[in-house]
């Protein structure tokens, strides 16, 4: 073994984390992957980012480009050249481009890759090359976090929400509301001071419709909630601080706007129903008593951490669901402080990020995410600026993970040329005329930013010898460029790019220093705190919101006008909510939370992996008594959408009346089109949340006990 070499590196993939990984290489071949080994925090891999070697030389690995040559999505392809690949995208996109303008072309990159110089999204080579190529179409609306980001913006002016998580330890209560992070992480270190903050004696809370897998490990009282319903729950624990005269006042007076109006709303002046804890209950299926209780202990006891993911933001009217989590972060006085904590946003430091590929302006037409298959069904006629001739795809598996599967196959038969670049023969893959097999990270040299964790970044080498044809991203659309006159595509090499990159954001290690660190740390001096100055100093560093102030009331929300985005956080009831006539016939709530072996719909086809996904369909032991499900049986779960068939899991884990399903597993159609991979959006609806929010969290199905063929 004396000839190994050792190379670091990080996850390109989009879990936010940014691990540590070191990687032992001989002759080209990636031998072995091991991590941090430093006690402490540090920046430990989960199995999945050690399960790379077995990504990096899966059997199933793409190797050539492929052409199609059976029907869009019967997975029947033939091998041909780059050469002939890259000509005919090119003939094709410069076709389009001057037959029905660029607008004709829809760029789809998303979340596959998320290293600096190799990133599937914006700011990576795709991004750079449509720019380039002009004015086409893309989407907006952020799959994770749209909600949030909004919320944020409006009532805080910065999408900059996120504290260190060393504060963990000066929180006298933590409250984990829809929050996941031993599965989920958003950090490396994010789960060890949690324990660390049980170890001192923190008291613990988490609302979810499951008991998650943090609160479990962290022994937290569980107060079980019906899902996309938290805003009456939040409005309620108001009412009592409200009512109990609880809050803080001179925070409030000082802090922010709007507070007299959401107390009229909340004390039932606006519409005569006071949003008392027994409404709430009605509404959430959260005893009264339980939300009294919490918001006493979350008033009372400072400084306390309301900790959410992102989760519950994924609902119908999710935007509410984080606006009002941050008025209760200012009514507690919770904001700006050591161990107080300001959920929402993009859960990163406001301490600037390093800049991508440099792309000239364009004037992309943006259609919100969950609007593309009605984009491309209907074009032009459905009120869209353009027909869709080309789908271009970099980094996602948009069949599988965008909701609606089986309208997504209908729209797929839309576009006249479909070109996905991706590592694996996805369900998305299955549908494109041409496939591009990209590199694995550890195949090309890029840098690695955190986006939940830090402060640091790393460096990520070039380990290994790219396998077979491969090429990456930035390569394919260098030559893509070259084929259609674009010049000065891509003039630097690799190693150049990263310097630049690295030369224009002061305040990051160089990339030369990085190099020889590897991994470099920000030095703290003491844990940063979001809107720290702007709570010790307001005058001298106001909020950057119209008022300088927080907004309870917002007066960016109130100049929209949309009845359906209320410029105070108000609960409104969502469509395929508890209350919705739709139960009638699909009684059960599903929510699908990201698996602890995937990320997103990455890793599914890893065997090592796949054997540590809980890939069960959750239910409840008096719902299953109910319907007569015994545990391990199969069960068809279905709405007016799709179909599907799941083993159970019967838990008392999660509550009555809701299912869960990871996301992510690979949709698996039988010859009748009943998904049997359990590709949970099969079920979910396209819809989008007025702001927005991507609501796959808001979803009615049936369970029934599956009948024998
Ligand atoms: N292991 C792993 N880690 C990941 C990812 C992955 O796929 N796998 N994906 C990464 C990405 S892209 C993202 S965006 C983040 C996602 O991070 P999140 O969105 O925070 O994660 P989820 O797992 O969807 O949900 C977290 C918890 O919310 C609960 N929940 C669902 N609906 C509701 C609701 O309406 N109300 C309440 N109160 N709780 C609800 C779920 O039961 C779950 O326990 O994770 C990142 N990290
Ligand atoms: N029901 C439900 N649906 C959801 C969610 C949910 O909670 N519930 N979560 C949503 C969220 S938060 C997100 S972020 C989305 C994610 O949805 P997607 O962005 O589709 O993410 P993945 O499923 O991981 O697909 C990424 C693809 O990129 C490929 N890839 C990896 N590296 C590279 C590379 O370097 N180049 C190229 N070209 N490709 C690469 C991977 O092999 C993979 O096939 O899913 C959303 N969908
Ligand atoms: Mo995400």
């Amino acid at each position: 073994m004396d000839n190994d070499q050792s190379f670091f590196s990080t996850c390109g993939l989009d879990c936010g984390s940014s691990c540590l990984l070191k990687v032992k290489v001989k002759e080209g071949i990636v031998r072995q992957i091991t991590t941090d080994d430093q006690p402490g925090p540090g920046l430990k891999a989960c199995p999945r980012g050690l399960a790379q070697r077995n990504v990096l030389y899966a059997q199933d690995r793409l190797q050539t480009p492929l052409k199609r040559v059976g029907e869009r999505g019967s997975g029947r392809f033939e091998p041909v050249s780059w050469e002939e690949a890259l000509d005919h995208i090119a003939r094709e996109l410069q076709s389009v481009k001057d037959q029905y303008g660029p607008q004709s072309v829809f760029w789809l990159g998303h979340s596959g890759s998320s290293g600096l110089l190799h990133s599937t999204g914006r700011t990576g080579p795709g991004g750079r090359f449509f720019s380039i190529f002009g004015g086409h179409t893309a989407h907006w609306g952020n799959t994770s976090a749209e909600a949030a980001i909004f919320s944020s913006l409006m009532t805080f002016g910065s999408p900059y929400t996120k504290n260190s998580r060393d504060n963990f330890l000066y929180s006298k209560l933590i409250i984990l509301w829809g929050w996941n992070p031993l599965v989920t992480r958003f950090g490396p270190d994010t789960i060890h001071y949690l324990v660390e903050a049980k170890k001192k004696g923190t008291r613990f809370f988490c609302v979810d419709p499951r008991l998650n897998q943090t609160a479990k490990l962290l022994d937290a009282q569980w107060i079980p909630i019906k899902p996309a319903t938290d805003t009456a729950m939040l409005l309620a624990m108001a009412q009592v601080m409200i009512d109990e005269d609880l809050y803080d006042h001179e925070f409030v007076e000082r802090h922010t706007v709007g507070f007299e109006s959401f107390e009229e709303y909340i004390m039932g002046g606006e519409d005569n129903v006071p949003k008392t804890p027994a409404w709430a209950e009605k509404r959430t299926g959260v005893p009264a008593d339980t939300i009294i209780r919490l918001a006493r202990d979350y008033a009372r006891q400072k400084p306390a951490a309301l900790c959410t993911g992102w989760a519950a933001g994924r609902t119908a009217y999710g935007e509410q669901f984080h606006r009002a989590v941050s008025v209760l972060a200012a009514l507690t006085g919770n904001i700006g402080i050591p161990g107080g904590f300001v959920s929402g946003g993009t859960d990163s430091m406001a301490m600037g990020s390093l800049r991508g590929l440099p792309r000239p302006k364009s004037p992309v037409t943006r259609v919100h995410v969950c609007d593309l298959y009605d984009l491309f069904m209907k074009g032009r006629s459905g009120g869209f600026p353009g027909d869709i001739k080309v789908l271009y795809i970099t980094g996602c598996n948009l069949l599988n993970q965008w909701p609606n599967v089986n309208k997504g196959k209908e729209a797929l038969r839309r576009p006249d040329l479909i070109v996905v670049h991706d590592l694996f023969m996805t369900p998305t893959a299955r549908y494109a005329d041409l496939v591009l097999p990209v590199t694995h990270f550890l195949e090309r040299e890029d840098l690695g930013q955190p986006w939940t964790g830090g402060p640091y970044n790393l460096i990520m080498e070039k380990a290994a010898v790219p396998l077979g044809q491969v090429k990456s991203d930035l390569e394919i659309f260098s030559e893509l460029a070259s084929r259609m006159g674009i010049s000065g595509f891509n003039e630097k090499t690799e190693t150049e790019w990263l310097q630049d990159f690295t030369a224009l954001s002061p305040g990051f290690a160089g990339y030369d220093r990085l190099k020889k660190e590897k991994v470099h740390h920000h030095t703290l001096e003491k844990p940063w705190v979001a809107f720290r100055e702007e709570i010790e100093d307001p005058a001298g560093h106001p909020f950057k919101t119209p008022s300088g102030r927080i907004e309870i009331y917002s007066q960016k929300i109130a100049e929209m006008k949309n009845p359906l985005i209320p410029p105070l956080p108000k609960f409104i009831a969502p469509w395929e909510g508890p209350l919705d006539p739709l139960t009638k016939d699909y009684p059960f709530q599903l929510v699908s939370p990201h698996s602890r072996a995937r990320v997103n719909s990455s890793l599914d086809n890893i065997a090592r992996l796949k054997s540590l996904a809980d890939d069960e369909l959750w239910l409840n032991s008096e719902d299953a008594a109910q319907l007569g499900v015994k545990p391990g049986e199969e069960v068809r779960v279905f709405n007016g959408r799709g179909e599907m068939i799941r083993r159970v899991k019967v838990t008392d884990r999660i509550m009555t009346g809701v299912v869960s399903l990871d996301a992510g597993a690979w949709y698996h159609p039988d010859e009748q089109g009943v998904d049997q991979g359990g590709c949970v959006n099969v079920l979910t609806l396209d819809k989008k949340s007025p702001a927005g929010a991507f609501p796959c969290n808001s979803c009615l199905v049936q369970v029934s006990v599956r009948k024998e063929k």
